[in-house]
């Protein structure tokens, strides 16, 4: 069904929706999307390139998932997904994800983190960096201009509630190139951030 409202077509995609999230295991009822990225996928992003390698030939396990619905990704309208971070070292360095910027850069982030421990990096391409503790019950707020990655320094999977803008895009390509000022390990049993 299509209907014009104002100065644009409203079609189904902009009709009200709801969908179940379960907020302690963070579930999403049918996701239309599921992307999954495992430690093959992340060659060229931890310090320790052969303990990647070692992980991969390992079994290749699942590094994060993310879980979404399909929306208009146009200016007007929210995407939001559930992010899940599995936890797991590289040699000493913590899972994290590939990170990136936003394409359309001044668009913002919210992460409400429903489990796990760990952080959000964030930068900006003057070198700027910031990492955010994530935890159960903590909102972080991702600005416009700030690339951002998570990274899971526990044991469980850390889990967030994500939102943003539909028209954000995401630019990967100039993180991989710069890369994140810092990184984070865990070393002797404690947290090193450097
Ligand atoms: C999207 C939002 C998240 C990440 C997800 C995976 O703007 O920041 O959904 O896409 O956490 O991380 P990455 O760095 O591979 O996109
Ligand atoms: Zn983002």
């Amino acid at each position: 069904m299509a209907h014009a409202v104002a100065d644009h077509t409203v079609t189904d995609a902009d009709l009200p929706f709801g969908v179940d999230i379960d907020l302690v295991t963070g579930a999403m009822a049918a996701p239309d999307r599921v992307l999954v990225r495992r430690a093959s996928d992340m060659k060229g992003y931890y310090k320790d390139a052969a303990a990647l390698d070692r992980l991969i030939a390992a079994g290749d396990p699942v590094h994060y998932e993310v879980f979404e619905k399909v929306i208009p990704e146009t200016y007007g309208h929210l995407l939001f997904c559930i992010s899940k971070l599995y936890p797991g070292r590289v040699g000493d360095e913590c899972f994290m994800t590939k990170g990136h910027y936003h394409t359309v850069s001044g668009t913002a982030e919210t992460y409400l983190c429903i489990a796990g421990t760990g952080y959000m990096m964030c930068k900006l391409s003057d070198g700027s960096c910031r990492a955010e503790p994530m935890r159960r019950n903590r909102m972080v707020y991702v600005p416009p201009h700030w690339g951002h990655r998570s990274i899971n320094t526990g044991f469980d999977p850390l889990i967030s509630f994500c939102v943003y803008p539909a028209e954000a895009g995401h630019n990967y390509g100039d993180i991989a190139v710069e890369g994140f000022p810092k990184r984070v390990f865990i070393r002797g049993g404690r947290e090193v951030i450097e």
